[in-house]
């Protein structure tokens, strides 16, 4: 037997090895958790989880009892792009090369309720997502592939009622009754108000929706999941570990609220909840997170007093994370995305996407979705991880930090509690404001040179490599939607489309009734997306959010540095001559509702002295110029994510020049390939500013424009 070592022998050793105190150690995680050095049996003092059993609640350890020595995670892969067609030839190629299930990714127009012909979404069809605007669509996304043997994610929330009805009509019309559709309707729509903002109603019919959703799936769709409550974007917003945690459990104890509002039994439906988290490089605090969701969960599902266990189990999907990729030396992704992978294997995912190393620079090309998808292969079928049930189980690091994030994030659940509960928490801004926050703190961070990003704020290569991208040609795109939309609309009843909307618009009117069963009926008649979501925003009105920015949380990391102090001054001096504050305009064009990049450089922007205007979500570029001339500003930055920027900065300046505002300087920032760069400057876009920018270094850019442009 080894000699007993006390930890005071430890702290001696240590100390004189670093000729400090091992406190000087502590790493204080963006959570506020600190980290210790070392972890001993003493940090599992008190700590009440230990000794739980996998697949008995509560469910810590994971929701089987074999895990996956009995049946390894869904290797599910994100993707959609362009039509139907190529969408569903890509879906078959994968699922032939080892992929287990398919997930779709709609585009924004028709996350928004638009289809295709809609003047709104000219630079948004087909792009980061598939077009869908009819269930002759989803029958063509589907065809040949068996929907009883295939289990289908849905990202969809806003749009969720003409999607999962079309979804339900294009089974029926492949012979598979709905009882046999297997797989999940994201239908999160708390998430979206706070951060993804794909939302069209208000709050509380968009609240209905979901709870008729629940309904009737728990009544018709036994093997359907009914919901994915998603912390995932709230981190990809820049949300804490803890944030993304608290949150995402406060909005699933909202949903099985509205569901029991609806006079279902809490047995009928919660059993097919199930969870979506992301999966960041802070490796084990990632595992440990999903372990204490599990935790935490039947926690809170003891509260409505279940009688089947499988009701307090939490199952969850888990992605990779966006936000964790780089533009610059992209083949890094690959290695990062391999080590969070291997963390939501570790943690218990259910189901895992495994982002592809260009995606932080375009739609996945055949070659990196290969790679992606392999990645999980790897760990699947090599490195031996799936046979032992939660391996980090009695790790004294990993168990107390497990417990260190469930007692933080049940705090925060309890604040939200204190409210009133998640929809009044969103409706105050609280939430959003607080991941705000992390996200422009952290951004300081990496700024700063703090946080450490390989490749981007060190070591980073003084030329980068060329890399292919998938590039989607837009207009044949949304051509092709047209024509089919034509086609479908005279081939349909249009008496029958009539009366099945006006069914539809008084179930969602007069609050009785399920909306998912008159939306069934209405897409059986072909009536569209489009179609659809009008009828319901007739009865339900739409939603419009206030944006709100930061301030002083990015100011303050630079507190007494001579980088910033001269930049301010700087900024300072150019106001005194231009007798003003600069004003810069952050603009969102199209239907992409992805507003961290913006929200985080109006921020920061503002705490360098411009006066910043966070122009209002899903503006036509004709509307913004029309904001910006009328509110004076000398620079529009525009933020784009959906890949929409080749067709909406050309429109955005033409518009300024059409208003007799071509001094309006133009410039943009996002996820834009370099080789997009040149058209967008021979289009008159002054700057571009890549993933990766350091936003000092931008505002640094645009005043030296801004100068020169004063000079001449
Ligand atoms: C599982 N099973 C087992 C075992 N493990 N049986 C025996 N022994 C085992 N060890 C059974 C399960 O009970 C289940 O059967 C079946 O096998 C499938 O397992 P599962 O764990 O339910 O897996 P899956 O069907 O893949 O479902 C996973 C969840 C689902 C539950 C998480 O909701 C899901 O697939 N979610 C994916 C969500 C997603 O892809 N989202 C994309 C977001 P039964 O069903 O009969 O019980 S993309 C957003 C990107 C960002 C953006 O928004 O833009």
């Amino acid at each position: 037997m080894a000699d007993r070592v006390d930890y005071e022998d430890w702290q001696k050793l240590a100390e004189c090895e670093l000729k400090a105190s091992p406190e000087s150690l502590v790493w204080r995680t963006p959570e506020g958790i600190d980290v210790k050095p070392l972890y001993t049996q003493a940090d599992l003092e008190g700590v009440g989880h230990l000794g739980t059993m996998p697949g008995i609640k509560p469910f810590l350890r994971g929701p089987r009892a074999t895990m996956y020595a009995g049946r390894p995670w869904t290797i599910r892969q994100y993707a959609g792009f362009s039509t139907a067609e190529e969408s569903n030839a890509f879906y078959r190629k994968a699922l032939a090369a080892g992929q287990q299930g398919v997930s779709v990714a709609f585009d924004l127009a028709t996350h928004r309720g638009y289809d295709s012909d809609h003047p709104r979404v000219e630079g948004d069809v087909g792009k980061a997502g598939v077009a869908i605007d009819s269930v002759e669509d989803m029958k063509i996304l589907f065809d040949s592939i068996p929907l009883d043997a295939v289990s289908v994610s849905m990202t969809m929330n806003g749009a969720v009622i003409p999607i999962l009805a079309s979804f339900i009509v294009a089974g029926e019309e492949q012979g598979v009754p709905r009882a046999k559709l297997s797989g999940t309707i994201q239908n999160d729509i708390l998430k979206e108000f706070m951060v993804r903002n794909t939302y069209i109603y208000p709050p509380e019919p968009s609240m209905r929706l979901v709870a008729d959703i629940i309904e009737y799936t728990a009544k018709e769709m036994p093997k359907f999941n009914s919901i994915s409550i998603s912390g995932y974007h709230m981190q990809e917003a820049g949300a804490t570990l803890v944030q993304e945690l608290a949150f995402t459990l406060a909005d699933g104890r909202e949903y099985v609220r509205a569901a029991i509002a609806k006079g279902l039994d809490v047995d009928a439906f919660a059993g097919r909840l199930s969870f979506f988290f992301a999966i960041g490089m802070n490796f084990f605090m990632e595992a440990a997170k999903l372990r204490a969701a599990r935790l935490l969960w039947s926690r809170i599902m003891e509260e409505f007093e279940p009688k089947k266990q499988s009701s307090l189990m939490l199952r969850t999907h888990c992605q990779t994370s966006g936000v964790s990729l780089q533009e610059q030396d992209p083949y890094n992704n690959i290695v990062r995305t391999a080590y969070e992978a291997m963390a939501a294997a570790l943690g218990g995912t259910q189901s895992l996407h495994t982002n592809a190393f260009d995606e932080a620079i375009a739609l996945p090309t055949e070659f990196s979705a290969r790679i992606a998808r392999n990645t999980q292969l790897i760990l699947q079928h090599e490195t031996g991880v799936t046979k032992v049930v939660d391996p980090l189980a009695g790790s004294y690091y990993v168990e107390g930090l497990t417990n260190a994030l469930a007692d933080a994030a049940w705090t925060l659940i309890e604040e939200v509690e204190a409210m009133g509960g998640m929809t009044k928490a969103v409706a105050t801004g609280l939430p959003k404001r607080m991941i705000e926050e992390s996200a422009t703190r952290r951004q300081a961070a990496v700024d700063r040179g703090d946080e450490v990003i390989v490749g981007v704020n060190k070591y980073r290569l003084d030329e980068e490599d060329k890399i292919d991208i998938l590039d989607i040609d837009n207009a044949a795109v949304q051509l092709s939607q047209i024509a089919r939309i034509k086609t479908t609309k005279r081939q349909r009843d249009p008496k029958r489309v009539d009366a099945a909307l006006v069914v539809l618009g008084q179930t969602a009117a007069n609050g009785k009734g399920n909306i998912l069963e008159a939306a069934i009926e209405a897409s059986r008649a072909r009536a569209t997306v489009g179609e659809i979501s009008d009828a319901l925003r007739s009865a339900f009105g739409t939603h419009t959010a206030e944006p709100e920015v930061v301030c002083t949380v990015y100011g303050k990391a630079y507190d007494g540095e001579p980088e910033f102090s001269t930049l301010v001054s700087r900024l300072e001096n150019f106001s005194a001559s231009l007798g003003t504050r600069p004003m810069i305009m952050v603009a969102k064009l199209g239907q992409d509702g992805h507003d961290r990049g913006a929200k985080v450089i109006a921020s920061a922007f503002g705490d360098i002295g411009f006066d910043v205007l966070a122009g209002p979500l899903f503006q036509t570029p004709d509307e913004a110029a029309d904001l910006a001339v009328a509110a004076k500003v000398h620079v529009i930055g525009v933020s784009s994510l959906a890949a929409g920027h080749k067709t909406l900065l050309p429109q955005l300046i033409g518009a300024l020049k059409q208003k007799g505002a071509e001094n309006i300087m133009v410039i943009c920032g996002g996820v834009v390939p370099r080789q997009d760069y040149e058209f967008l400057l021979d289009n008159g876009v002054a700057a571009i500013f890549g993933p990766g920018t350091n936003v000092l270094d931008a505002a640094r850019t645009v005043l030296d424009l801004m100068e020169g442009k004063a000079r001449n």
